[in-house]
């Protein structure tokens, strides 16, 4: 019922000629050029880099997107990357709420409803990212935590349709540490955001909209990551760096 999605956020990695390189490559890997996969393919590479990625994806069967995007339409503001922008660029996704992004640029609940917006406005679909850090996990409060993130990122937000929006939990002591949530773990988090998903949208819609799993995803735990049922992907940062590695996460998604 729900494709599973292979999500490669580069985070601020390759420079543009690199990954153009890169992105050849993996076209000519991929069987059919990646029409010939029951999977969705996607990468979110730095925002100079996506002309190439339209350059050599075009809109074939791998898809591509950014790791952000503006939460104003259009006008003075310096430095920011509007939606309308991605999607002329042909961009299919564009990451929200990553937990980089609430740390370092202090990114706030209400700044990524926004982005969420402006992203569905163009007819983007966002990678909304929530989970706890750390400590939250030790008090317990896990839960409560990140369906926090999620309610607040979609308050009155209309979905067109379940596949107008992904969401990634990515618990933040994941996150880069190569210490990933146990797969029963993470299936009780996803449980508890489709849950959520369900009484906002409906149970219907709920069961159609992907829920990745996010944070040191590698070939050896991928596996078993998606052998849980609401596990429908991975949004995955070191590990899609490699073409070897990001092959065999493709390989094993099917
Ligand atoms: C989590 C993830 C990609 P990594 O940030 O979103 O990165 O797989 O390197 O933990």
């Amino acid at each position: 019922m729900r494709r599973v999605l292979v999500a490669g956020n580069w985070k601020m990695h390759k420079t543009p000629s690199e990954a153009r390189v890169w992105f050849r490559e993996l076209k000519r890997l991929l069987p059919g050029g990646g029409s010939l996969l029951d999977s969705e393919v996607a990468l979110l590479p730095a925002f100079p880099i996506l002309p190439y990625a339209r350059e050599v994806f075009g809109e074939g069967p791998v898809a591509y997107g950014a790791q952000d995007v503006s939460a104003h339409r259009e006008g003075a503001y310096t430095g920011e990357v509007s939606a309308r922008m991605l999607k002329d660029l042909g961009c299919r996704y564009a990451i929200v709420g990553h937990s980089e992004r609430r740390r370092y640029h202090h990114e706030t609940d209400t700044l990524v409803r926004e982005k969420v917006l402006r992203l569905l406005e163009e007819g983007l679909t966002p990678i909304l990212c929530v989970g706890e850090p750390l400590e939250v996990r030790e008090r317990g409060e896990a839960v409560p935590y990140t369906l926090a993130q999620l309610e607040a990122a979609l308050e009155g937000v209309e979905l067109a349709g379940p596949e107008r929006l992904v969401v990634a939990y990515e618990p933040v002591w994941a996150i880069g540490t190569g210490k990933n949530a146990s797969p029963e773990d993470a299936e009780a988090m996803h449980q508890e955001i489709r849950q959520a998903l369900a009484r906002r949208y409906g149970e219907e819609f709920a069961a159609r909209v992907r829920v990745l799993y996010g944070g040191s995803v590698n070939p050896k735990n991928f596996a078993d990551l998606l052998s849980m049922p609401n596990v429908d992907g991975g949004l995955v940062g070191g590990a899609s760096l490699e073409l070897e590695s990001f092959l065999a996460l493709i390989k094993l998604a099917g």
